[in-house]
C-alpha cells in the first residue's frame, strides 16, 4: 500500500479510473485534490484537447494527476507525443499494450502503470518497465477482458513483483478491504466516481447507474473481441440482435460509434452507451468527490481494523 502511495505522491491508493469522455480535468482534479489519483481519459480525443485539459487540471491543482491513453485512439500517437511533452507525472493506459511507448514515456520521466487483464501482458510489461499494474476483472465498465476481478488480482500479484492495483467491482471500503486481501496494493474505481458532483457526465447518466441493479451492466461486442459493458437499453438490444444475426465489425462499429458521447453529453439514455461497470447496482447517491474519498477511507479502516491512511 505504501509503495503505490509512493509511487503515486498520493495520500490513498485510490485511483479514479481514466474513463473516456467521462474523466475530465474536473473530476481528475476533484480526486486529486482529496487525496487520491485523479486521471484525465483521452479516450478517441484528440492530442489538442488532452493538452488543454492537462493545462486546466495543473490550474486545479497542485497535486500528482495522471492520464490514460487509450492504445485503440487513431490519435494515438500524437497523445503519447502530448503525455511526453507535458512531462505528466503518471500514464495510465488500456485497451491494448502500451509496450510500442514504453520507452519514450519512460525517458521523459513519467511513471507507467498499464491496465492488464491478463497475467501474460501483466509480465511481459512488468520486463518492458511498468511501474504498477493495473489488473481489471470483467466486473468493470466499459471495454473489458474475461477473467473477474477475484481471479485475476492474486494471479497477477503472484506473477509480478511491481505493486499491483485492482479494478472492477469496487465501489466501496468494503471492495477496498477485499481488494487488498487479495495482495493489492491499491485500488481503481471508475463508476464510483462517474457519481459525484464533479464529474461533468450529463445527469441522467448518473442517475441510470445510481438506478440500476446488479444485473444492468451487461456485455455487447463479445462476437468481434471488443466486449464493452454499460447499462442495459435500447443500444445494448439493438446491437445484441445484430450480433445475433451474425453481423460483422464494421456494421457494429457504425451502430456504437458517437455513443459514448451521446450519453455523456447529451444524457441519452435510450440510444447513447451508458458504460458502467456491474457495481453500479451498488451507488445509491451522487456525492461531491472529497466526501466519497473520506467515507472510502473510512469504511476501509474499520473494516481492516487499523490506521493506514496516515498523511
Ligand atoms: O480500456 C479500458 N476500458 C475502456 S476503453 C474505452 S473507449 C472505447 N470506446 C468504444 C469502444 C471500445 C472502447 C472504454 N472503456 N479498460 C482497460 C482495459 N484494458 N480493460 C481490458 C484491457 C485490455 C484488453 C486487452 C488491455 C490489454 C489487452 O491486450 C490485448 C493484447 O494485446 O494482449
Amino acid at each position: 500500500m505504501d509503495r503505490v502511495r509512493r509511487l503515486l505522491g498520493t495520500k490513498y491508493p485510490i485511483i479514479q479510473g481514466g474513463m473516456a469522455w467521462v474523466a475530465t480535468a474536473s473530476l481528475a482534479a476533484a480526486v486529486s485534490n482529496a487525496g487520491g489519483l485523479g486521471i484525465v481519459g483521452a479516450g478517441h480525443a484528440p492530442s489538442e484537447w488532452v493538452r488543454q485539459q492537462i493545462r486546466q487540471i495543473r490550474d486545479l491543482t497542485d497535486k500528482p494527476f495522471g492520464v490514460n491513453v487509450m492504445l485503440l485512439s487513431p490519435a494515438v500517437k500524437d497523445v503519447v507525443d502530448v503525455v511526453v511533452s507535458e512531462r505528466v507525472p503518471i500514464v495510465t493506459t488500456g485497451a491494448g499494450s502500451p509496450g510500442p511507448y514504453m520507452e519514450a514515456l519512460k525517458l521523459a520521466g513519467c511513471k507507467v502503470v498499464p491496465v492488464v487483464a491478463s497475467v501474460t501482458l501483466a509480465r511481459r510489461l512488468e520486463r518492458m518497465g511498468a511501474d504498477a499494474i493495473i489488473a481489471e476483472g470483467s466486473e468493470a465498465g466499459g471495454h473489458i477482458g474475461e477473467v473477474s476481478t477475484m481471479a485475476l488480482v492474486p494471479q497477477v500479484v503472484d506473477a509480478v513483483a511491481v505493486p499491483v492495483i485492482a479494478a472492477g467491482g469496487i465501489a466501496d471500503g468494503r471492495g477496498i478491504a477485499a481488494a487488498l486481501m487479495l495482495g493489492a496494493e491499491g485500488v481503481q474505481l471508475g463508476t464510483r466516481f462517474i457519481c459525484t458532483t464533479e464529474c461533468e457526465a450529463h445527469i441522467n447518466y448518473k442517475e441510470a447507474i445510481v438506478g440500476a441493479g446488479e444485473r444492468d451492466a451487461v456485455v455487447c461486442g463479445t462476437s468481434i473481441g471488443h466486449p464493452v459493458r454499460a447499462l442495459k437499453n435500447q443500444l445494448t438490444r439493438d446491437i445484441a440482435a445484430l450480433e445475433r444475426q451474425g453481423a460483422g465489425e464494421e456494421e457494429l462499429q457504425k451502430l456504437g460509434a458517437g455513443r459514448l458521447r451521446l450519453a455523456f453529453e447529451q444524457g441519452d439514455v435510450l440510444s447513447g452507451s451508458l458504460m458502467a461497470g456491474q457495481s453500479a447496482g451498488l451507488i445509491k447517491d451522487i456525492r461531491p468527490v472529497r466526501e466519497l474519498m473520506l467515507s472510502l477511507g473510512e469504511q476501509t479502516e474499520i473494516l481492516l481494523g487499523r490506521r493506514i491512511w496516515k498523511d
